[in-house]
């Protein structure tokens, strides 16, 4: 299960892996925005490469962007203008004008959460740039559903941490370094949990891990504001704890999506509601994302508009979609369980970990629900 690696950082790493989801998109995201000239891109992203390759190196490169000073000031209006400004103003309101909407596939902010597939379930809404959590969890078989009710998206990284250490302490150690920062962490590097990926505004998931240690675990949102502020620094950083007994209970599959080193395959059928074991038969770490594309937009230039986003500090809203969930990257041979409850529209998947180029992974594809 854990999976040892030769890497420098604590667990936050792993947590910050959530992140790299989106990062992994970037580079993919950059080559292809670029050459499509997609509108509104007003400025190209300074690209920092080489991190999709492995899911360790784009972790390091959305820490740092995480973490370092924001080099990017005010994001152009242009390219995700909306969403950016009402997620600075739930900070500053005088800052600027908060609105609301820019597509329709973001005009639902009340996400109707599908139900828990299993009795040991807590749910974690993000309203105004913070984690509210529903109460605590026991450790086994848990299931987390995350509730976007916000404006903006917004993404769950977690990570669990040594005994007596506080939110306080661990928010000052990102401040210095990913190192110090995952000092303050139990776990090592490369832990994956089985948690929600990033989700939208107006949009849930639900994941259920299969075996979640008992703990006090960190939540952190590393998204960024249009000037740069990573969601954390405001506020959007929680705790959650997991302790009692050890549950056991199995949600009931409807089921499996197999993802391995080259394929991504759904069950026969699937349209978008039920639950189904998320399973990663590869050797690699893999991850299964799900966006709701606007029509008309392409998985690709979506999955670009997020990654080119994510890589340059700025919002990941817009770009023709709305991030709708799924699982965070599993481990060689581990699986999560995904509840999904889909409204009516186009999706796209992918394994953003295994965006290591210009092109969709192999590990992707796209679907209509009715
Ligand atoms: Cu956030």
């Amino acid at each position: 299960m854990s999976r040892q690696r030769t890497t420098r950082a604590g667990t936050i790493r792993q947590a910050v892996l959530v992140v790299s989801a989106a990062t992994a998109l970037a580079l993919t995201g950059c080559a292809s925005n670029r050459a499509a000239g997609q509108p509104g891109e007003s400025s190209p992203a300074p690209a920092s490469t080489s991190s999709a390759a492995a899911p360790v190196s784009s972790a390091a490169a959305s820490v740092s962007s995480a973490v370092a000073p924001a080099s990017s000031t005010a994001a152009p209006v242009g390219s995700t203008a909306a969403p950016v400004s009402s997620a600075t103003a739930s900070v500053s309101s005088a800052q600027s004008a908060p609105t609301t909407t820019e597509s329709e596939s973001t005009q639902a902010p009340s996400p109707q959460p599908a139900k828990a597939p299993i009795a040991n379930a807590v749910i974690i809404d993000t309203p105004g740039m913070s984690y509210q959590v529903s109460g605590p969890l026991r450790p086994g078989v848990a299931a987390i559903t995350l509730v976007n009710s916000d404006d903006v998206t917004h993404m769950m990284a977690i990570g669990r941490m040594k005994d007596g250490v506080t939110l306080k302490q661990l928010t000052d150690a990102l401040d210095k370094s990913e190192d110090a920062a995952g000092a303050l962490l139990a776990d090592s590097p490369d832990t994956a949990y089985g948690t929600p990926s990033l989700v939208g505004a107006g949009k849930s998931t639900t994941v259920t891990a299969m075996d979640l240690p008992a703990g006090h675990y960190a939540l952190i949102c590393f998204l960024q504001t249009s000037d740069g502020m990573p969601h954390y620094k405001m506020g959007m950083i929680g705790e959650l704890t997991v302790t009692g007994d050890k549950a056991t209970e199995m949600p009931a599959s409807d089921g499996t999506i197999t993802i391995d080193d080259k394929s991504v395959t759904l069950p026969d059928g699937f349209n978008g509601s039920g639950t189904f074991e998320v399973v990663n038969n590869g050797k690699s770490p893999h991850g299964f994302s799900l966006a709701r594309l606007d029509q008309g937009t392409a998985l690709a230039d979506y999955a670009g508009h997020v990654g080119m986003a994510e890589n340059a500090g700025k919002p990941v809203d817009g770009g023709g979609g709305v991030l709708a969930g799924g699982v965070d990257v599993l481990g060689p041979g581990q699986s999560a369980f995904l509840t999904v409850n889909l409204q009516p529209g186009h999706y796209g998947y992918l394994s953003p970990e295994d965006m290591t180029g210009p092109q969709l992974p192999a590990q992707s594809g796209e679907f209509d629900v009715h």
